[in-house]
């Protein structure tokens, strides 16, 4: 079995260490030592999961003990230091979203993984929704034949503020927080981009950052997709954590609605499927889409560990996600396309 320890016990490492502790009873992997620089925080975890090799300092966890790989859980400004610091180490490392507040960081956090030849992953977890997989299944058995224009879309009225109040204090919020997903999910429907077009708008009053972003992609293939995002949708029916998508092939087209349905039109007519994902033993209503992608994610880490093979969501694949997160913000202050891969 393999042996983690997770860095950062806040708001939402508890559905990793829940996933974590249904890895554990599969026999792939266990956290052995947990760390926040948070005292309670890090007793309210240690006492929740019964692990009790705790400690606030990173670097003396990883001095004292002997693992395996380390799951960092902590906000983006500390995630450049903690990568680096479990490289140093010689320890495969998973990192959350966003994977750092710049590309340089990005970049520099990926060469440090490279150099001391460890695996890095980042915990870029909605392309591991089960509605996910499941339209990109559709689109792989050849249901719709070849996309050529797609809509993303996550639209919500939901108080997300309550469990990260950080998302309303940064210059920067919803393209870098939430549109990083959307965009990682066009990326993996549509492959990569050639040009990004974006526009934002700040709503909310008491938000510092814009939370409502537009971004138009032109895909290498040439396909189109529209990426959008909302934290100001108020709805009849809120929508919280639901991405709905829109695809248009050459032979079809397929529609995730609300409530899981997907729906996909082809040559051999209509089949709507209901695509709700599981709610899990320690999960909750609305995030039980979230917290499954949470499980799926981590067992798909420690497979890739054990086969020796480079993940989905590797360190490397998502520099091209956060080139996008960056061509976001530069084309809606310049009001000009920008092409992701030269940046
Ligand atoms: P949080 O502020 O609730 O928790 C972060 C914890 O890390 C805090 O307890 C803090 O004390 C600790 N910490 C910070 N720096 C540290 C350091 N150097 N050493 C030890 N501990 C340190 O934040 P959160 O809402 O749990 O978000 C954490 C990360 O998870 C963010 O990157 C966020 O974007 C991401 N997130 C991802 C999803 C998803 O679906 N993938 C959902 C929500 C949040
Ligand atoms: O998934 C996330 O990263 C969260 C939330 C869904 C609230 O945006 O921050």
């Amino acid at each position: 079995m393999l042996k983690g320890a997770l860095i950062g016990c806040g708001f939402f490492a508890i559905n990793q260490l829940n996933a974590w502790r249904d890895i554990e009873n599969g026999g792939g992997a266990r956290i052995v030592a947990v760390c926040d620089r948070d005292p309670s925080r890090l007793k309210a975890a240690s006492e929740q999961f019964g692990i009790h090799r705790t400690y606030t300092d990173a670097a003396e966890m990883l001095d004292a003990e002997n693992l395996d790989f380390v799951d960092i859980a902590t906000t983006a400004p500390s995630h450049r230091m903690l990568v680096e610091l479990a490289a140093s180490h010689g320890l495969p490392v998973i990192c959350q979203k966003p994977v750092a507040p710049t590309l340089d960081d990005a970049k520099a956090m990926v060469a440090a993984c490279q150099a001391a030849d460890v695996p890095f992953m980042i915990h870029e977890n909605f392309r591991f929704q089960s509605a996910v997989i499941a339209v990109r299944e559709a689109i792989d058995r050849g249901e719709i034949g070849r996309p050529f224009w797609g809509r993303i879309s996550f639209r919500a009225g939901y108080d997300v503020f309550a469990g990260q109040p950080y998302l309303a204090e940064g210059e920067r919020f919803i393209i870098e927080d939430l549109g990083v997903h959307i965009l990682d999910i066009s990326r993996f429907l549509f492959n990569d981009v050639a040009s990004v077009t974006a526009k934002t708008q700040k709503v909310n009053p008491r938000v510092r950052g814009e939370d409502v972003a537009t971004m138009l992609l032109t895909h290498e293939s040439g396909a189109i997709s529209l990426v959008d995002c909302s934290f100001w949708s108020k709805r009849d029916k809120e929508q919280f954590p639901q991405t709905l998508i829109e695809i248009d092939g050459s032979e079809g087209s397929l529609r995730l609605e609300i409530d899981y349905r997907l729906i996909v039109s082809g040559p051999g007519g209509t089949r709507v499927r209901d695509v709700s994902p599981p709610v899990l033993p320690w999960a909750q209503k609305p995030w039980n889409n979230i917290q499954e992608s949470v499980l799926l994610i981590q067992k798909h880490w420690v497979e890739c560990l054990l086969r020796g093979v480079e993940p989905a969501t590797s360190g490397r694949d998502n520099l091209a996600t956060y080139a996008l997160v960056e061509a976001s913000y530069q084309s809606a202050a310049t009001g000009r396309p920008v092409d992701p891969r030269t940046l």
